[in-house]
This record gives structure tokens, C-alpha cells and sequence, in this order.
């Protein structure tokens, strides 16, 4: 049985990491960790919780001593767009955060998994079946902390034996927390606000192909990857991992095969098509395929199914 500590358990990724991950290993073997932001009432009363800041050392170090944690889902980043505005509190977050991680894992023996993302590329990456293995000189203080981040957990592997492993997410869907701040949250808005408005104005330009995931896949990819067989992975700091790659006319006409009525419009927002445009447009997926399985099973027709029914219901009840 193991013990996982899940930083960032308020967030995107983490709110809903933290329910699987407790339904999987036992509801007490799971710390959520999270810092200004409460978590749900879910999280707070189904198991254990810390208050942690990433960036300082003790706090991790204290809370993987008490609860004896031996894995570490470090998921404490500022999304791309919001990096933008703030560079200092992205690295502090995203690379001093990873290193007092790494360093207490090195101590305590501890598995790490830390997303990377399709940020880590820039324009200078061959953007169309981007590869596993190329070049990554990103032009967004977001890229530049997920290509550190991944460089990083390669060191501490390699130097230390840390059993650090990660993914590069593409944008992930959602139906639970919302994101934050990120280039591609406009995939996750267009749904909200088809139900609740019937109408969206998109911030990324017609034409703008961006890989995507749907969040029970993101979730998956994770604990897989922590699961996998150490002998079969020839890469680690990190996989390319993708279920599907649209641009905003796709969605939005999969939108309306649901809800005829919806009709968007656009207004691009100038940061976010700059980093839309040196992200790739779909990425090539095969080594995870190959040394671990991967294998999605959500395309953009079941989910936007499942979007539309789910955010529907919480509209129904009043709840947005
Ligand atoms: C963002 O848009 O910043 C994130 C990502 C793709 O890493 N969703």
C-alpha cells in the first residue's frame, strides 16, 4: 500500500486526482496538500490534509516525515498565461518548488510525479507529429520552468536514483475545478458557457490546432505512469501524451451538434495566441504508447457528451 502526498490538491488536476487516488490506494493513505486555496469539502472530509507551500523546504519535508509518504504528486505550478504576468512567482513556484521536492524525496525515498506540458516546445519544435525527443527552447517563462522541471527530475533520477517520472499535458478539459490562467482554458469556457449563455467569445484565433485531453484520461496517464514497470521505461522527464487535437471551430461545431443554438464568436487575445501559435498542433504519443500504455479513451465527440451532461446537471440545480 502506498502513501502519496498530492501537492496542489485544490487545483485543476489536483481536486480531482485526489478522489482517485483515494478510491484507489484507501481514502487515508492520500494527503491532499494545498496552501491559500481550501479544497472541496470532499477532499477536506474524506482524508487526511496539510497546509503546504512548496517553496519552503521544512513544510515538505515535516509533512513527508509524519504521514511516511513515499510518492509525491507534485502538482504546484501558475498556468501559461498568468506566468506571463508573473515570471518570478511562476519559477519560484514551478522550479524552487520542484527542488526542495526532489531533495526531500532523494531523503526519504520518495516516487515523484511532476506534469510537464505542451508548453515545454516552442516555435523553433517541429510543431505538427511533434516528437518525443526534439528541440525545446520555449519562448514563455511557463515553458521555461516545464523544460527546467523536466531536466531536473532527469538529474535527481540519473544522479540520485530518485524514481521522479512526468507527462506533458496538453490542454485538459474539466468539469470539476476550473483552470486558471492557462492558453488553452478556452476549451474548458466554451462548455460553460454554452450551457449557461449559448453563446462564447473565443480568445484564440479560427485555425489554431492545440492537443487536449479530457480529464479522467489526464488522471489516468498519471497513476499509470507512476504504476509502470521502472525495466520498461526508456524515458522518463517526460512523455508526450495527447487524446485529441482540434482547433476552436471543431469544438465549437461539436458544441452545436448538441446545442444548435450555440454561436461563437472571437476576440483573440494577443498573449494567448502568441503562445497558441509556438505550441504544437498535435504531438506524436507512440513512446508512451510503447513503454507504459498508454491508451485514452475519451475523443472530443464522447466528450464533449459527457461535458455538456455533467455541467447541464450543476446548471439545473443552480450551481454555477
Ligand atoms: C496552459 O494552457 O497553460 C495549460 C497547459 C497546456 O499546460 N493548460
Amino acid at each position: 500500500m502506498k502513501n502519496i502526498l498530492v501537492i496542489g490538491a485544490a487545483g485543476q488536476i489536483g481536486s480531482e486526482l485526489t478522489m482517485e487516488l483515494r478510491k484507489r490506494y484507501g481514502n487515508n493513505n492520500v494527503v491532499a496538500a494545498f496552501r491559500k486555496t481550501k479544497p472541496s469539502d470532499d477532499i477536506l472530509k474524506s482524508g487526511p490534509f496539510e497546509i503546504i507551500d512548496a517553496t519552503n523546504f521544512d513544510q515538505v519535508k515535516n509533512a513527508v516525515k509524519k504521514h511516511n509518504i513515499d510518492t509525491i504528486y507534485n502538482l504546484a505550478a501558475l498556468l501559461s498565461a498568468v506566468a506571463e504576468n508573473k515570471p518570478q512567482a511562476a519559477w519560484n513556484v514551478g522550479i524552487n518548488g520542484l527542488v526542495n521536492v526532489l531533495e526531500v524525496a532523494r531523503e526519504y525515498n520518495c516516487a515523484v510525479f511532476t506534469p510537464s506540458s505542451i508548453g515545454a516546445f516552442g516555435s523553433s519544435t517541429p510543431l505538427d507529429n511533434t516528437p518525443q525527443d526534439t528541440i525545446q527552447r520555449p519562448s514563455t517563462m511557463y515553458g521555461v520552468t516545464k523544460v527546467a522541471g523536466e531536466l531536473l527530475s532527469d538529474y535527481y533520477f540519473k544522479r540520485f536514483g530518485v524514481d521522479a517520472r512526468s507527462v506533458r499535458y496538453p490542454g485538459i478539459i474539466s468539469n470539476v475545478t476550473l483552470p486558471g490562467g492557462g492558453t488553452t482554458d478556452y476549451a474548458v469556457e466554451i462548455y460553460y458557457e454554452a450551457v449557461k449563455n449559448k453563446k462564447f467569445t473565443c480568445p484564440l484565433a479560427k485555425g489554431t490546432f492545440l492537443d487536449m485531453m479530457y480529464m479522467p484520461d489526464a488522471i489516468n496517464a498519471a497513476i499509470d505512469l507512476m504504476e509502470a514497470d521502472p525495466s520498461k521505461l526508456k524515458h522518463r522527464n517526460s512523455f508526450n501524451v495527447t487524446s485529441m487535437s482540434f482547433d476552436p471551430e471543431i469544438i465549437a461545431n461539436a458544441v452545436k451538434k448538441e446545442i444548435p443554438e450555440f454561436v461563437m464568436n472571437y476576440d483573440v487575445d494577443p498573449v494567448k495566441q502568441a503562445i497558441a501559435d509556438s505550441w504544437p498542433n498535435n504531438m506524436d504519443d507512440s513512446c508512451a504508447k510503447e513503454e507504459w500504455g498508454w491508451n485514452p479513451s475519451f475523443n472530443l465527440e464522447t466528450m464533449t457528451k459527457d461535458m455538456l451532461k455533467v455541467i447541464g446537471e450543476k446548471h439545473k440545480k443552480g450551481l454555477l
